[in-house]
């Protein structure tokens, strides 16, 4: 029998429909007369994956025949979006699936709705991961994503009384068809107890680990199409279950259920994906997922994918382990135990192969996001790991008195270990001495990192540091969600720039062109009438059809401004009542807001609270004629995202300078045909630099600006007290109108916003409410408009995440 992958079905309807009916008779074991949607759904899955599966076990087989480098993502999160229509496109399945379905008697729209995302992240981070695995199955590129197979995603957000409230995302019930598990391949991770140093018959010191308990860690495979290449990479997610001899002291005792009941403790640790994603806590159940990932998959690496007897001293020919933040930080020290403590090498060696494996990610600028683990719980969970973090920094502190003499400060400021009441473990600061380079996600942000976050190591390193500015797939995020567009795009340019977005410059010529400017109108018409009949069905919402659509999606975070856009709204809504425009004069807005807070983070739960009424309150007002209205769906997530960034003509971009570290939701809106509204902050810098300054609203202060207006004692009352019009928005907020006659319900943020207003809403508020009325000037030019909106798409090529993954290639992979 040949050992080859076995063919998969005729690529036509008469073979799709066979295939869909054995997955349903032999996969679900019913008859199609019986089954119910998510039968009908996971068959569907399983037959368009007969598609895929014989590229996947080709691309395998030929990476481990091969010796090429294979990238190692590390990843806690991956955003992933639905899996189905993905499938269909990258096997250009969609039409025959379509007309199998409606053979059988099916609805395939209603097939796809079934499926819940996997939504195994909290947002930007998370979602970038997902468009880099994209990217280098398109590019043909080996790469394992490793992550956490959570058993609960991001939550599910709804509104109680306006409020947030959480509901678990338990995306696992109905099953899940996109996956492989192979129990079979578990590995066993260690946690606590105590080390041993012993002496060998060389007089060599030996240090072993006597943990105190393990888990295993179970891989489930998925996997990651290239666009329509054959190639298909894998991605590896784990999940933990517990050992059988988790406790023999319980056993023993003779308390069986208990033991039992104790055994479950260890599969806490793929529970849940934790829901902050900008101030962590220290959680110890967060730093046991760490680990566990992480020594899951430098083990199956070592272990299970390199060959045999493969001589480690080449590890770095094979492997680079890219550290998505530094969430996979405790790699570094679980590299060096394997190589010392298990293979034998000599720590220097050893040290010099690890930082060859590893490269690092940063994707903050905000002090408080930055990772440290209390020396005492990290002590407790890994002990070997702390002793080796201790010596790596004791040799790296030696490193830097001998490059600077008497320089004592500079060797307590640069060291692993922060100092204070609690001893602490900095993880980007391992992560930046233990790596060979460390990258930025935009020009901006990396130069920040550099001379702010980092600066000692970038003075002691300079080449180490580098600037990979994010991207996103053109794939999931224009030619899947927006397919009238991506039509419209191919007729003029032809169908190539799915995988080369530059040729999106070849659009410029048709930014003059009337005829195709109409067409190009009709789409965004399209695509926003589609978004309004989602809401409606999804959310009871009633939208009009014509008013400007102004969208802010993103995760709730002060820094971010949701409040600078509601004070926006309120104005408005002040210049209505108190007659001083009148509702026809005013151009009608649709404001759609998206956004998830962390369940303990109470600032940003007001802010949501104070959306949803105000949002209610100019909804409800027959005075203002529905020149305004405010939608705020609940649970914003990836498959939304498709619906809404099509949809757009309006893109908010309105962090304060200095501190959103890239963004990404900015680069599907632009390639989508809206136009920004934003401050100079992380890649709306370089968005704006490619579109041109005339096809950008650009406000606020710059990040020197910020500082330095924080340095000389930032005051947000005397912009309160200057402005009349920001007097009047916040005293209208502040009345209680918005919130049944209760004026203390709108007193935290208010109160906030005026005593300490930490991201400076007040202090841009004038500059952000001048460029909204340039705004309203533009928009009322409807064909001026649209030559911008059909510039930004031809202008922002320059933001797919094939141009990043060739960017590290060339700066961090390759290098
Ligand atoms: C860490 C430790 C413990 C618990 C949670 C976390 C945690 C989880 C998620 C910390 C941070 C995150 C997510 C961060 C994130 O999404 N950052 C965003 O990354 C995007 C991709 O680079 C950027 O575009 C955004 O600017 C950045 O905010």
């Amino acid at each position: 029998v040949a050992q080859g992958p076995v063919n998969p079905p005729a690529h036509t309807v008469d073979g799709f429909v066979e295939a869909f009916l054995r997955e349903l008779n032999f996969g679900q074991g019913v008859l199609l007369s019986r089954s119910t949607v998510n039968d009908q759904y996971l068959a569907l899955a399983r037959t368009v994956q007969q598609y895929l599966v014989a590229g996947w076990l080709e691309t395998g087989a030929r990476r481990r025949q091969g010796d090429r480098k294979i990238i190692g993502y590390l990843s806690a999160e991956y955003l992933l979006g639905r899996q189905l229509d993905n499938a269909l496109m990258a096997t250009t399945l969609g039409e025959i699936a379509e007309e199998a379905m409606t053979q059988c008697g099916l609805d395939l729209a209603r097939l796809r709705a079934q499926e819940i995302e996997p939504g195994l992240g909290n947002g930007g981070l998370g979602r970038l991961a997902a468009c880099f695995v994209d990217s280098l199955a398109t590019l043909d590129v080996p790469c394992i994503g490793y992550g956490i197979r959570y058993e609960y995603g991001i939550f599910r957000q709804t509104f109680v009384d306006d409020r947030q409230a959480e509901v678990p995302d338990s995306w696992l019930s109905l099953g899940s068809p996109w996956e492989f598990p192979h129990p079979e391949r578990q590995v066993r991770v260690a946690f606590g107890g105590r080390t041993e140093t012993t002496t060998d018959e060389q007089g060599r010191e030996r240090t072993t680990w006597v943990p105190a308990w393990d888990v295993l860690g179970i891989p489930y495979h998925y996997m990651v199409p290239g666009y329509r290449n054959g190639s298909v990479n894998t991605l590896r997610l784990w999940s933990a279950k517990a050992t059988q001899a988790f406790d023999l002291q319980i056993f023993n005792s003779g308390d069986y259920a208990e033991a039992v009941r104790s055994q479950t403790f260890a599969e806490n640790i793929s529970k849940v994906l934790y829901p902050e994603d900008s101030t962590p806590q220290g959680k110890e159940l967060r730093l046991q997922q760490q680990y566990f990932f992480v020594a899951c998959s430098l083990h199956d690496f070592i272990e299970n994918t390199l060959p045999r007897d493969f001589d480690l001293r080449r590890l770095p020919e094979r492997i680079i382990f890219q550290l998505n933040d530094t969430h996979p930080v405790i790699g570094i020290p679980e590299l060096m135990r394997i190589l010392v403590d298990l293979k034998g090498f000599e720590w220097d060696e050893a040290w010099d192969i690890t930082r060859e494996c590893f490269a690092y990610t940063c994707h903050t600028l905000l002090p408080e996001a930055l990772e440290v683990w209390p020396v005492e719980l990290l002590g407790r969970l890994l002990p070997r790991h702390l002793e080796i973090i201790y010596r790596i920094n004791d040799n790296f502190l030696d490193e830097v008195r001998e490059a600077y003499p008497g320089d004592a400060d500079r060797v307590s400021r640069m060291s692993i270990i922060a100092e204070g009441p609690q001893r602490a473990v900095r993880m980007a600061y391992l992560a930046t001495i233990g790596g060979s380079r460390v990258n930025g996600v935009a020009e901006l942000q990396s130069q920040l990192l550099r001379e702010k976050v980092l600066p000692d190591f970038s003075e002691l390193w300079p080449d180490k540091f580098t600037n990979i500015t994010n991207g996103v797939t053109p794939r999931r995020f224009l030619h899947q969600a927006n397919p009238l567009l991506s039509t419209l795009i191919t007729e003029a340019i032809g169908p190539s720039w799915v995988t080369d977005l530059e040729q999106l410059r070849g659009l410029e010529p048709y930014a003059d062109d009337a005829g195709f400017r109409e067409q190009f109108q009709a789409v965004k018409q399209a695509n926003k009438e589609r978004l309004y009949r989602e809401l409606r069905a999804r959310d009871g919402l009633e939208l009009p059809r014509h008013a400007m659509l102004d969208v802010m999606v993103k995760r709730l975070h002060e820094y971010k401004r949701q409040t600078l856009k509601l004070l926006h709204i309120v104005s408005l809504y002040d210049d209505l009542i108190s007659g001083d425009v009148s509702p026809a004069d005013m151009v009608s807005r649709t404001f759609v807001f998206g956004a998830k807070a962390a369940p303990g983070y109470y600032m940003a739960k007001e802010i949501i609270y104070l959306i949803n009424s105000v949002g209610r309150t100019i909804n409800e007002d027959k005075r203002i004629e529905g020149a305004l209205s405010v939608a705020f769906p609940a649970n914003y997530n990836v498959t939304l995202a498709e619906k809404v960034v099509p949809a757009a003509d309006l893109s908010e971009q309105i962090s304060l300078a200095g501190k959103e570290a890239s963004g990404t939701g900015n680069m599907k809106f632009a390639l989508n045909g809206a136009l920004t509204i934003g401050t100079d902050d992380g890649a709306n810098v370089e968005i704006r630099a490619l579109v041109g300054d005339d096809n950008f609203f650009l406000f606020g202060l710059t990040e020197p600006e910020a500082e330095q207006l924080r340095a000389d004692g930032y005051d947000p009352k005397t912009f309160y007290r200057s402005d009349e019009k920001l007097r009047r928005t916040l005293d209208l907020l502040g009345s209680g109108i918005f919130t049944g006659g209760d004026a203390s319900a709108s007193a935290p943020l208010v109160q906030n916003l005026l005593h300490d207003d930490p991201f400076m809403a007040l202090a841009d508020f004038r500059s952000y409410l001048d460029a909204q009325t340039r705004v309203d000037e533009a928009y009322r030019d409807s064909d001026a408009w649209t030559r911008s909106a059909i510039l930004n798409v031809a202008r922002t090529g320059f933001f797919s995440s094939d141009r990043s993954m060739r960017d590290y290639l060339d700066r961090v992979w390759l290098a």
